[in-house]
């Protein structure tokens, strides 16, 4: 009989109290809070230990690098250790015909019960040859994992959206893997994307059995419905028309907004602005840069880096994701600085006032 994963902790040692740690971490993870604890408990406690295979494609593994840098360590402990992880190129100690064997059995033992994390894109191009691993192509490794798992994730901006190695001219034929696979796709951008959205995903899936709740392009809403803008700390200042001009000027000391230096937060959606990198330490537009959008489709080929967004959608800060779709990225309505100084002149006045005092730097 298959063992549950709570058995499977204790037969690697775990305490109680350890299971409990990590049920009351995993219940924060997943955004459920404390009354989530004993879901994930008792789910912890029937569920049989789910398989996972972890592939990887065109890709710089810095997604797999991304969660293994997760807040919550006894959560990516347990999912390491208590999980059965059978195939990621990146962890496993086997190589070779072991390797391959190792993800042909779980497709056959765990038809529609395994769960598929990819990360990176897939090559189309020239029959597939720019990626093929043990003599296949991704894709059609792709296709055979695919098959019979019960879900599939993208991590990353290359497997849900072609990222870097989709940008023009695209010579490999990048695609991300929706393209390319007959079943619906949790898709989790982001370039890498956020080590603690990775383990909520995890934890949704495989302590839980649940599907995230998705938006209209199939990412966690909870983490993609607000754009990194409508929570940025620097948004006063984007509302009282308060810019950085020049990254070593003295209103970048202060903190200003850094729209003009190419911030593209108000189209990107993504939770760095709430949920930050680094165990909640910070996120690039904290540490002084805009952000570049690395979550959004084709941010490669959506304008260069430091050259501020011509306009974009004045949306307010309730807009979602689900609401504006399509539109994110393309430029349209009233040009920013109409937005920012015209209809907020009173805002800018009560900031203004508020910056006269010393800013701390940032
Ligand atoms: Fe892509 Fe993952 Fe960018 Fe890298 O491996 S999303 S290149 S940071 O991280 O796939
Ligand atoms: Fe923050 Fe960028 Fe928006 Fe300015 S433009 S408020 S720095 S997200
Ligand atoms: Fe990426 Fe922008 Fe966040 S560049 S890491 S989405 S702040």
């Amino acid at each position: 009989m298959s063992l549950s994963i709570w058995q499977s902790m204790q037969q690697k040692g775990y305490t109680r109290r350890d299971f409990f740690q990590f049920c009351a971490a995993a219940a924060t993870v997943a955004g459920l809070g404390p009354s989530g604890v004993s879901q994930v408990a008792s789910a912890f406690e029937k569920k049989e230990k789910p398989a996972v295979l972890w592939m990887h494609f065109q890709e710089c593994t810095c997604c797999s690098e991304s969660f293994l840098r997760a807040s919550h360590p006894i959560v990516l402990d347990v999912l390491l250790d208590v999980l059965s992880l059978n195939y990621s190129e990146t962890l496993m100690a086997a190589s070779g015909f072991q390797a391959e064997k190792s993800l042909n059995d779980t497709i056959k033992n765990n038809k529609g019960k395994y769960i598929v994390l990819v990360e990176g894109a897939v090559p189309t191009g020239a029959d597939g040859v720019y990626c093929m691993i043990g003599g296949k192509t991704a894709e059609s490794i792709l296709q055979t994992v695919a098959r019979d798992a019960a879900a599939v994730v993208a991590w990353g901006s290359c497997a849900s959206n072609g990222c870097v190695q989709a940008a023009k001219p695209n010579p490999t034929g990048a695609t991300p893997i929706y393209k390319l696979i007959d079943k619906p796709v949790i898709n989790v951008p982001g370039c890498p994307p956020i080590a603690d959205v990775m383990m909520a995903v995890v934890t949704h899936l495989l302590v839980l059995g649940q599907v995230p709740a998705l938006d209209n392009q199939n990412r966690p809403k909870e983490f993609y419905g607000r754009r990194v803008h409508d929570t940025c700390y620097r948004r006063p200042n984007y509302d009282a028309g308060l810019f950085v001009e020049s990254f070593d000027d003295e209103n970048a000391r202060k903190g200003y907004c850094l729209y003009k230096m190419g911030c593209k937060g108000p189209v990107t959606y993504n939770a760095c602005s709430v949920v930050k990198w680094n165990e909640g330490t910070s996120y690039p537009i904290q540490s002084g840069h805009g952000c570049i959008g690395c979550s959004e489709t084709g941010f490669w080929d959506n304008g260069p880096i430091y050259q501020h967004l011509p306009s974009f959608p004045g949306f307010g800060v309730e807009s979602t994701a689900d609401k504006i779709g399509g539109l994110v990225g393309i430029a349209t309505v009233a040009g920013v600085a109409a937005h920012a100084v015209v209809t907020n002149v009173r805002k800018r006045k009560v900031i203004a006032e508020v910056h006269e005092e010393d800013q701390p730097e940032v």
